[in-house]
């Protein structure tokens, strides 16, 4: 990217709360990667009880993908586009710890209004600068039909003592004007992590999932909770470049070969 849509990047996730990169992923790479997790989400949804799966279904699912290829290439876990913003926004030494899927099943329905992190000093008067950021991976087009994200653009400046989601946030909601990110497959959203968002209804025959990796500022480490590290498997840790080691550097490498089946995330 060059200087000049760089820094619109970055002005739009700090002012707006989000950014979409339009088609920055190749066709061929999402059409196989696709492919790849849609087989994990039926082993995964396979491991859930009847009571959960339906659940999952009627709502929306979150999945943690095996790390290793498609899941751990470069152009996901360190996609150039993606770092470029991610450097200039938070700085060079962001690491990730969570990486999981976001899916709106054929005909599931909508998901309550939440951001997926509060201000770092909640009833602070004022919007400290981004911390943490969540990219978006499509892959498949967003569309109306099939439940393209809605999100409130600047409500990660919203500091009143809202809870981060519940009944208050639904109504605040109502309220203020939202937008779909509405994008083609391949395009990458990146998301201030407090910025408000539902997955919505997908009315069609196909699944829509999104790959989610969150970056963090370096001194979140000392918050990150054991039990949500990643778990690297040595044949993929080996295979990664020197960037990707550094933004993977703080999950614990197992020398267990990579298994092809989706994880429950931790909640
Ligand atoms: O799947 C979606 O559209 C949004 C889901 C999401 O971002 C979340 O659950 O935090």
């Amino acid at each position: 990217m060059n200087e000049v849509n760089l820094k619109i990047a970055v002005r739009t996730l700090k002012e707006c709360g989000f950014v979409v990169l339009e088609d920055v992923v190749s066709r061929d790479w999402v059409d196989g990667t696709r492919e790849v997790c849609n087989a994990t989400l039926q082993h995964y949804m396979k491991t859930l009880s009847p009571e959960k799966r339906e659940i999952y279904e009627r709502t929306h699912t979150a999945m943690f993908p095996p790390i290793c290829a498609p899941f751990s290439d470069a152009v996901a876990i360190e996609n150039p586009f993606a770092v470029q913003v991610t450097e200039a926004a938070i700085g060079p030494d962001f690491f990730c710890t969570f990486y999981n899927t976001n899916t709106q099943w054929p005909h599931s329905g909508i998901q309550h209004v939440h951001r997926d992190f509060d201000h770092l000093f909640p009833g602070f008067p004022v919007a400290l600068p981004i911390i943490q950021i969540i990219v978006n991976i499509a892959l498949t087009d967003f569309t109306l039909e099939n439940g393209a994200t809605e999100v409130w653009p600047a409500s990660h400046l919203i500091v009143d003592e809202l809870p981060t989601d519940g009944e208050a946030l639904e109504e605040r909601a109502k309220t203020l004007p939202s937008v779909r990110t509405t994008v083609s497959a391949g395009s990458i959203i990146l998301r201030d992590m407090r910025t408000w968002h539902r997955g919505m209804p997908n009315k069609t025959d196909e699944i829509r999932t999104m790959l989610a990796m969150i970056y963090d500022r370096p001194f979140l480490n000392a918050y990150v909770s054991a039990t949500e590290l990643i778990e690297i498997p040595r044949s993929t840790w080996e295979q990664m470049s020197k960037r990707a080691k550094h933004i993977f550097r703080y999950n614990p490498i197992v020398d267990r070969a990579p298994s092809r089946l989706g994880k429950a995330p931790p909640y």
